[in-house]
Protein backbone atom coordinates (compact mmCIF):
# COMPACT_ATOMS: atom_id res chain seq x y z
CA UNK A 1 0.00 0.00 0.00
CA UNK A 2 3.01 2.19 0.89
CA UNK A 3 4.33 1.82 -2.54
CA UNK A 4 1.46 2.19 -4.19
CA UNK A 5 1.09 5.41 -2.39
CA UNK A 6 4.80 6.74 -2.67
CA UNK A 7 4.34 5.54 -6.38
CA UNK A 8 1.15 8.25 -7.27
CA UNK A 9 2.90 10.70 -5.30
CA UNK A 10 5.82 10.73 -7.20
CA UNK A 11 3.24 10.49 -10.36
CA UNK A 12 2.63 13.58 -9.15
CA UNK A 13 5.57 15.12 -9.09
CA UNK A 14 6.48 14.26 -12.30
CA UNK A 15 3.27 15.37 -13.63
CA UNK A 16 4.17 18.50 -12.14
CA UNK A 17 7.69 18.63 -13.41
CA UNK A 18 6.30 18.02 -16.85
CA UNK A 19 3.06 20.08 -17.43
CA UNK A 20 4.87 23.22 -17.18
CA UNK A 21 7.54 22.10 -19.68
CA UNK A 22 4.84 20.65 -22.00
CA UNK A 23 3.03 24.45 -21.64
CA UNK A 24 6.17 26.19 -22.84
CA UNK A 25 6.86 23.61 -25.84
CA UNK A 26 3.60 24.83 -27.35
CA UNK A 27 4.27 26.54 -30.67
CA UNK A 28 1.91 29.71 -31.19
CA UNK A 29 0.68 30.64 -34.60
CA UNK A 30 0.12 34.40 -34.73
CA UNK A 31 -1.64 35.50 -37.71
CA UNK A 32 -1.01 39.12 -39.06
CA UNK A 33 -3.37 40.31 -41.51
CA UNK A 34 -2.08 44.33 -42.90
CA UNK A 35 -4.59 46.77 -44.60
CA UNK A 36 -2.78 45.37 -47.70
CA UNK A 37 0.09 43.31 -48.74
CA UNK A 38 1.91 45.59 -51.26
CA UNK A 39 2.74 48.79 -48.72
CA UNK A 40 6.47 49.00 -47.59
CA UNK A 41 4.52 50.33 -44.16
CA UNK A 42 3.28 47.26 -43.66
CA UNK A 43 6.09 45.39 -44.99
CA UNK A 44 8.19 46.64 -42.39
CA UNK A 45 5.80 46.22 -39.49
CA UNK A 46 5.79 42.16 -40.92
CA UNK A 47 10.13 42.63 -40.27
CA UNK A 48 9.11 43.92 -36.53
CA UNK A 49 6.46 41.02 -36.13
CA UNK A 50 9.00 38.76 -37.41
CA UNK A 51 11.71 39.48 -35.04
CA UNK A 52 9.47 38.95 -31.89
CA UNK A 53 7.79 35.99 -33.19
CA UNK A 54 11.39 34.48 -34.05
CA UNK A 55 12.49 36.13 -30.38
CA UNK A 56 9.35 33.90 -28.90
CA UNK A 57 9.72 30.88 -30.58
CA UNK A 58 6.09 31.75 -32.37
CA UNK A 59 4.69 31.05 -35.89
CA UNK A 60 3.93 34.10 -37.72
CA UNK A 61 1.68 34.07 -40.99
CA UNK A 62 0.86 36.78 -42.42
CA UNK A 63 -1.90 37.00 -45.07
CA UNK A 64 -3.69 40.00 -46.80
CA UNK A 65 -5.02 41.54 -49.59
CA UNK A 66 -3.53 43.14 -52.73
CA UNK A 67 -5.74 46.41 -51.92
CA UNK A 68 -6.71 48.64 -49.20
CA UNK A 69 -10.49 47.28 -48.93
CA UNK A 70 -13.05 45.69 -46.64
CA UNK A 71 -14.39 44.01 -49.38
CA UNK A 72 -11.04 41.36 -50.18
CA UNK A 73 -10.10 42.18 -46.36
CA UNK A 74 -12.87 40.04 -44.92
CA UNK A 75 -12.82 37.00 -46.94
CA UNK A 76 -9.06 37.33 -45.78
CA UNK A 77 -9.82 37.53 -42.41
CA UNK A 78 -12.37 34.35 -43.09
CA UNK A 79 -9.75 32.65 -44.15
CA UNK A 80 -7.43 32.95 -41.16
CA UNK A 81 -10.29 32.22 -38.55
CA UNK A 82 -10.72 29.03 -40.50
CA UNK A 83 -7.48 28.04 -39.33
CA UNK A 84 -7.38 28.93 -35.76
CA UNK A 85 -4.51 30.59 -34.99
CA UNK A 86 -3.75 30.95 -31.34
CA UNK A 87 -4.60 34.85 -31.70
CA UNK A 88 -4.95 37.30 -34.70
CA UNK A 89 -3.41 40.97 -35.28
CA UNK A 90 -5.30 43.29 -38.04
CA UNK A 91 -5.51 46.46 -39.20
CA UNK A 92 -9.18 46.95 -40.03
CA UNK A 93 -9.60 48.52 -43.23
CA UNK A 94 -12.32 49.90 -41.85
CA UNK A 95 -13.88 51.43 -38.44
CA UNK A 96 -17.80 50.04 -39.04
CA UNK A 97 -17.08 47.28 -41.53
CA UNK A 98 -14.65 45.17 -40.11
CA UNK A 99 -16.64 45.45 -36.86
CA UNK A 100 -19.08 42.36 -37.29
CA UNK A 101 -16.44 39.93 -39.53
CA UNK A 102 -13.97 40.69 -36.33
CA UNK A 103 -16.57 39.61 -33.75
CA UNK A 104 -16.59 36.10 -35.55
CA UNK A 105 -13.08 35.13 -34.62
CA UNK A 106 -13.56 36.59 -30.81
CA UNK A 107 -16.90 34.46 -30.24
CA UNK A 108 -14.74 31.28 -31.82
CA UNK A 109 -12.34 32.07 -29.21
CA UNK A 110 -9.46 33.80 -30.73
CA UNK A 111 -7.43 37.40 -29.02
CA UNK A 112 -7.72 39.96 -31.54
CA UNK A 113 -5.69 42.61 -31.42
CA UNK A 114 -5.11 45.67 -33.70
CA UNK A 115 -2.30 46.97 -35.08
CA UNK A 116 -2.47 50.23 -37.10
CA UNK A 117 -5.63 50.72 -37.19
CA UNK A 118 -8.47 50.13 -35.14
CA UNK A 119 -12.45 49.22 -35.25
CA UNK A 120 -15.45 51.31 -33.25
CA UNK A 121 -13.86 54.20 -31.33
CA UNK A 122 -10.39 52.48 -30.92
CA UNK A 123 -11.12 52.17 -27.61
CA UNK A 124 -11.31 48.72 -25.97
CA UNK A 125 -12.34 46.38 -23.86
CA UNK A 126 -14.84 49.45 -21.63
CA UNK A 127 -17.75 47.15 -21.39
CA UNK A 128 -19.72 49.52 -23.63
CA UNK A 129 -20.41 49.51 -27.46
CA UNK A 130 -20.26 47.14 -29.79
CA UNK A 131 -16.54 46.77 -30.97
CA UNK A 132 -14.56 47.09 -27.66
CA UNK A 133 -13.84 43.20 -27.59
CA UNK A 134 -10.36 43.61 -29.21
CA UNK A 135 -7.75 43.62 -26.03
CA UNK A 136 -5.30 46.13 -27.37
CA UNK A 137 -4.63 48.66 -29.92
CA UNK A 138 -1.51 49.30 -31.17
CA UNK A 139 -0.37 52.27 -33.53
CA UNK A 140 0.86 56.15 -34.08
CA UNK A 141 -0.48 58.60 -32.48
CA UNK A 142 -2.65 59.74 -35.91
CA UNK A 143 -4.31 62.61 -34.31
CA UNK A 144 -0.82 64.04 -33.06
CA UNK A 145 0.69 62.71 -36.36
CA UNK A 146 -2.07 65.39 -37.97
CA UNK A 147 -1.12 68.32 -35.89
CA UNK A 148 2.61 67.53 -36.50
CA UNK A 149 1.89 67.73 -40.62
CA UNK A 150 -0.01 71.10 -39.73
CA UNK A 151 2.91 72.50 -38.08
CA UNK A 152 5.12 71.54 -40.73
CA UNK A 153 3.29 72.62 -43.47
CA UNK A 154 2.46 75.85 -41.75
CA UNK A 155 6.41 76.86 -41.60
CA UNK A 156 7.11 75.44 -44.89
CA UNK A 157 4.41 78.05 -46.59
CA UNK A 158 5.12 80.86 -44.48
CA UNK A 159 1.68 80.40 -42.02
CA UNK A 160 -0.24 82.20 -45.27
CA UNK A 161 -2.19 80.72 -48.04
CA UNK A 162 -4.47 78.06 -49.51
CA UNK A 163 -3.34 74.05 -48.54
CA UNK A 164 -5.62 70.61 -49.13
CA UNK A 165 -5.42 67.30 -47.31
CA UNK A 166 -4.95 64.24 -50.24
CA UNK A 167 -6.75 61.55 -48.59
CA UNK A 168 -7.71 57.87 -48.54
CA UNK A 169 -11.34 57.41 -47.78
CA UNK A 170 -13.59 58.46 -45.22
CA UNK A 171 -13.99 55.34 -42.01
CA UNK A 172 -10.32 54.48 -42.08
CA UNK A 173 -9.19 55.08 -38.82
CA UNK A 174 -6.26 56.32 -39.06
CA UNK A 175 -6.07 58.79 -42.21
CA UNK A 176 -9.29 60.51 -40.70
CA UNK A 177 -7.51 60.99 -37.26
CA UNK A 178 -4.55 62.30 -38.96
CA UNK A 179 -7.01 64.68 -41.06
CA UNK A 180 -9.09 65.75 -38.04
CA UNK A 181 -5.45 66.83 -36.10
CA UNK A 182 -4.45 68.40 -39.28
CA UNK A 183 -7.48 70.20 -39.35
CA UNK A 184 -7.72 70.97 -35.59
CA UNK A 185 -4.22 72.67 -35.80
CA UNK A 186 -4.60 74.98 -38.75
CA UNK A 187 -7.88 76.25 -37.13
CA UNK A 188 -6.59 76.83 -33.95
CA UNK A 189 -2.92 78.17 -34.54
CA UNK A 190 -2.89 79.22 -37.99
CA UNK A 191 -5.46 81.93 -39.35
CA UNK A 192 -3.91 83.02 -42.34
CA UNK A 193 -4.19 79.55 -43.70
CA UNK A 194 -7.18 78.23 -45.71
CA UNK A 195 -7.88 74.47 -45.85
CA UNK A 196 -9.57 73.77 -49.20
CA UNK A 197 -11.71 70.49 -49.39
CA UNK A 198 -10.37 67.12 -49.24
CA UNK A 199 -9.63 65.00 -52.21
CA UNK A 200 -10.38 61.37 -51.80
CA UNK A 201 -7.98 58.82 -53.88
CA UNK A 202 -8.90 55.40 -52.35
CA UNK A 203 -4.93 54.90 -51.92
CA UNK A 204 -4.30 55.26 -55.92
CA UNK A 205 -1.22 57.50 -56.34
CA UNK A 206 -2.56 58.26 -59.98
CA UNK A 207 -5.64 59.42 -58.73
CA UNK A 208 -4.07 61.92 -56.25
CA UNK A 209 -1.80 63.30 -58.73
CA UNK A 210 -4.46 63.73 -61.04
CA UNK A 211 -6.47 65.35 -58.12
CA UNK A 212 -3.40 67.51 -57.35
CA UNK A 213 -3.22 69.16 -61.07
CA UNK A 214 -7.05 69.52 -60.67
CA UNK A 215 -7.06 71.40 -57.28
CA UNK A 216 -4.11 73.48 -58.92
CA UNK A 217 -6.26 74.62 -61.74
CA UNK A 218 -8.92 75.86 -59.81
CA UNK A 219 -6.56 77.21 -57.20
CA UNK A 220 -3.82 78.87 -59.00
CA UNK A 221 -3.02 80.44 -55.75
CA UNK A 222 -2.44 76.99 -53.71
CA UNK A 223 0.98 76.59 -51.70
CA UNK A 224 0.85 73.24 -50.08
CA UNK A 225 -0.94 70.15 -49.91
CA UNK A 226 -0.66 67.14 -46.97
CA UNK A 227 -0.59 64.10 -48.32
CA UNK A 228 -2.21 61.81 -45.22
CA UNK A 229 -0.41 58.15 -46.48
CA UNK A 230 1.91 57.03 -48.36
CA UNK A 231 -0.02 56.72 -51.90
CA UNK A 232 -1.79 60.02 -51.35
CA UNK A 233 1.62 61.48 -50.64
CA UNK A 234 3.80 60.07 -52.96
CA UNK A 235 0.64 61.03 -55.59
CA UNK A 236 0.48 64.36 -54.55
CA UNK A 237 3.85 65.05 -55.02
CA UNK A 238 4.23 63.18 -58.62
CA UNK A 239 1.22 65.81 -59.45
CA UNK A 240 3.15 68.58 -57.70
CA UNK A 241 6.36 67.75 -60.71
CA UNK A 242 3.75 66.84 -63.35
CA UNK A 243 2.44 70.57 -62.56
CA UNK A 244 5.51 72.06 -62.78
CA UNK A 245 5.33 73.15 -59.23
CA UNK A 246 8.56 71.78 -57.58
CA UNK A 247 8.85 73.59 -54.49
CA UNK A 248 6.24 76.28 -55.50
CA UNK A 249 3.59 73.55 -53.81
CA UNK A 250 5.30 72.31 -50.74
CA UNK A 251 4.51 68.79 -49.72
CA UNK A 252 3.97 67.07 -46.58
CA UNK A 253 4.57 63.49 -46.46
CA UNK A 254 2.64 60.69 -44.11
CA UNK A 255 4.65 57.79 -44.53
CA UNK A 256 8.59 57.09 -45.59
CA UNK A 257 9.05 54.64 -48.12
CA UNK A 258 12.61 54.61 -49.47
CA UNK A 259 11.54 57.11 -52.85
CA UNK A 260 10.90 59.91 -50.25
CA UNK A 261 14.70 60.60 -49.96
CA UNK A 262 14.97 61.63 -53.39
CA UNK A 263 11.66 63.87 -53.18
CA UNK A 264 13.11 65.28 -50.40
CA UNK A 265 16.76 65.94 -51.82
CA UNK A 266 14.94 67.57 -55.05
CA UNK A 267 12.79 70.05 -52.70
CA UNK A 268 9.51 68.36 -54.31
CA UNK A 269 8.62 67.19 -50.44
CA UNK A 270 9.68 69.11 -47.39
CA UNK A 271 9.24 67.03 -44.50
CA UNK A 272 8.09 63.06 -44.35
CA UNK A 273 6.65 61.87 -40.97
CA UNK A 274 7.87 58.42 -40.58
CA UNK A 275 5.63 55.79 -38.59
CA UNK A 276 7.58 52.82 -36.78
CA UNK A 277 5.67 50.33 -38.23
CA UNK A 278 8.68 47.71 -36.96
CA UNK A 279 8.03 48.52 -33.45
CA UNK A 280 4.25 48.36 -34.06
CA UNK A 281 4.36 44.49 -35.51
CA UNK A 282 7.53 44.14 -32.65
CA UNK A 283 4.95 45.00 -29.69
CA UNK A 284 1.94 43.49 -31.16
CA UNK A 285 3.40 39.80 -31.29
CA UNK A 286 4.67 40.63 -27.79
CA UNK A 287 1.10 41.35 -26.81
CA UNK A 288 -0.20 38.60 -28.14
CA UNK A 289 2.55 36.11 -26.60
CA UNK A 290 1.97 37.91 -23.50
CA UNK A 291 -1.77 37.45 -23.40
CA UNK A 292 -1.06 34.09 -24.54
CA UNK A 293 0.84 33.06 -21.95
CA UNK A 294 -1.62 34.16 -18.63
CA UNK A 295 0.16 38.23 -18.55
CA UNK A 296 -1.98 40.73 -18.39
CA UNK A 297 -1.12 43.56 -21.68
CA UNK A 298 -2.03 47.01 -21.94
CA UNK A 299 -5.26 48.06 -24.05
CA UNK A 300 -3.28 50.38 -25.98
CA UNK A 301 0.42 50.75 -26.96
CA UNK A 302 1.78 54.03 -28.60
CA UNK A 303 4.40 53.82 -31.52
CA UNK A 304 6.47 57.15 -32.23
CA UNK A 305 7.61 59.11 -35.24
CA UNK A 306 10.46 60.61 -37.13
CA UNK A 307 10.19 64.03 -39.04
CA UNK A 308 12.59 63.78 -41.82
CA UNK A 309 13.77 66.73 -43.84
CA UNK A 310 16.66 67.35 -45.71
CA UNK A 311 18.63 68.47 -42.67
CA UNK A 312 18.71 64.81 -41.72
CA UNK A 313 18.10 62.05 -44.03
CA UNK A 314 21.41 61.39 -44.58
CA UNK A 315 21.78 60.83 -41.15
CA UNK A 316 21.65 56.64 -40.42
CA UNK A 317 19.65 57.49 -37.45
CA UNK A 318 16.74 58.65 -39.07
CA UNK A 319 17.08 56.86 -42.28
CA UNK A 320 17.16 53.78 -40.18
CA UNK A 321 13.31 54.22 -40.35
CA UNK A 322 12.76 54.63 -43.85
CA UNK A 323 10.21 51.40 -44.65
CA UNK A 324 11.40 48.58 -46.26
CA UNK A 325 9.91 47.61 -49.82
O1 LIG B 1 -0.22 55.17 -43.50
C1 LIG B 1 -0.16 53.77 -43.50
C2 LIG B 1 -1.14 53.26 -42.49
O2 LIG B 1 -0.86 53.83 -41.24
C3 LIG B 1 -2.57 53.60 -42.91
O3 LIG B 1 -3.48 53.05 -42.02
C4 LIG B 1 -2.84 53.14 -44.33
O4 LIG B 1 -1.85 53.61 -45.20
C5 LIG B 1 -0.52 53.24 -44.88
O5 LIG B 1 -0.41 51.86 -44.90
C6 LIG B 1 0.46 53.80 -45.93
O6 LIG B 1 0.13 53.37 -47.20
Amino acid sequence: KKIVAALAALAICAAALVTPALAQDKKFTIALIPGLTTDGFYITMRKGAQAAADALGVTLVFQGAPDFNPVTQVPVLDAVIAKKPDAILIAPTDKVQLVEPLRKAHDAGIPVITVDTFIGSGVYQTGAGEADFPLSYIASDNVLGGEIAARALAKAIGDKGKVYVSNVKPGISTTDQREEGFKKEMAANHPGITVLETQFNDNDANKAASQLQAVFARNPDLVGVFGANLFSALGAANGVQQAGQTGTVKVVAFDAPTSIVDNINTGLVDVAIAQHPAEIGYFGVVSAYAHLTGQSIPVAIGTGFTIMDKANIADPNISKYLYSE
